[in-house]
């Protein structure tokens, strides 16, 4: 059975975070397992704002060595890393590794609506995890920050940003939501791997309930990746598997709600 592994955070809400990553390698009949970094919660009578509790470096150092050099891993997805130092600790671990497995890099830099974590945590991204990257999954506001833009508000520039997202040694990027800068507005994601470029696109669906889609789809493209698939159908397969699900989306409470993963495994065993 094929082993990946998340190294990200625990999502108090389950919508993303290892809670989405785990169900995601679940179903796609992989053995996941994960590398906690941070606990994020969100306060029911605080207008749901969140708390961000980082994991002590040595527990995360300890976990590491467990997870990749005690159990072994086919394929890796990092999400949630909340501090340069475990950016910099998760990006010397992952230099030992041998052999060419796949990496997805989920740059995640904000929790949808909050403030990015901290300043000086996108440089460390972009300068210590993003060349490993078989795939590097931002959105909108993370393509800005890796790219070294203020703001990325049309289709040319996401494909400049995508460019220069490349440079930093990725082997592909797909910048998440492009689509929303078309007019009419689609879902469609921006695919580029210094060779091909692909607009992947899906009818826009209107809704606030998008919760943990970021993770969800870089989980669905490190599962495809470790299931062998290329980097493009990977990214092309995960992407049907979201539009799947966001069809069906449903609220958690008053504040946010998720995609349906019933819905989004239908499409991957179809
Ligand atoms: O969606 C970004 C994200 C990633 N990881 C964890 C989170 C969140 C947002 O809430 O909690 C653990």
């Amino acid at each position: 059975m094929k082993k990946i592994l998340t190294i990200a955070g625990s999502d108090s809400s389950g919508g993303a975070g290892i809670q989405a990553d785990l169900r995601t390698f679940a179903k796609h009949n992989l053995y996941g397992f994960c590398v906690l970094t941070v606990i994020v919660t969100m306060d029911p009578k605080a207008n749901w704002s969140h708390g961000v509790f980082p994991i002590e470096i040595k527990t995360i150092e300890a976990q590491l060595n467990t997870a990749i050099d005690g159990v072994g891993v086919d394929a890796i997805k990092l999400g949630m890393l909340p501090t340069p130092e475990i950016i910099s600790l998760v990006s010397q671990k992952l230099q030992t590794l041998k052999g060419n497995i796949p990496i997805v890099v989920d740059p995640v830099m904000v929790c949808k609506g909050d403030a990015p974590l901290f300043p000086e945590h996108a440089k460390a991204i972009r300068e210590e995890l993003v060349s490993f990257a078989t795939v590097v999954t931002p959105n909108l506001f993370e393509a800005a920050q890796l790219a070294g833009v203020s703001k990325i508000t049309t289709y040319e520039e996401a494909l400049i940003a995508a460019k220069k997202i490349m440079e930093l040694g990725c082997k592909a990027v797909a910048i998440t939501n492009v689509g929303s800068l078309m007019e009419p507005k689609t879902s469609g994601d921006l695919y580029y791997d210094g060779e091909e470029t692909l607009l992947i696109e899906g009818a826009f669906i209107d809704t606030h309930h998008t919760h943990g889609l970021g993770c969800t789809f870089a989980a669905h493209v490190a599962a495809n990746l470790c299931k062998g698939y290329s980097k493009r159908e990977a990214t092309v397969l995960a992407k049907e598997a979201i539009r799947a699900g966001i069809k069906r989306h449903f609220a958690l409470n008053s504040y946010v709600g998720t995609l349906n993963f019933e819905e989004s495994f239908k499409a991957i065993e179809e």
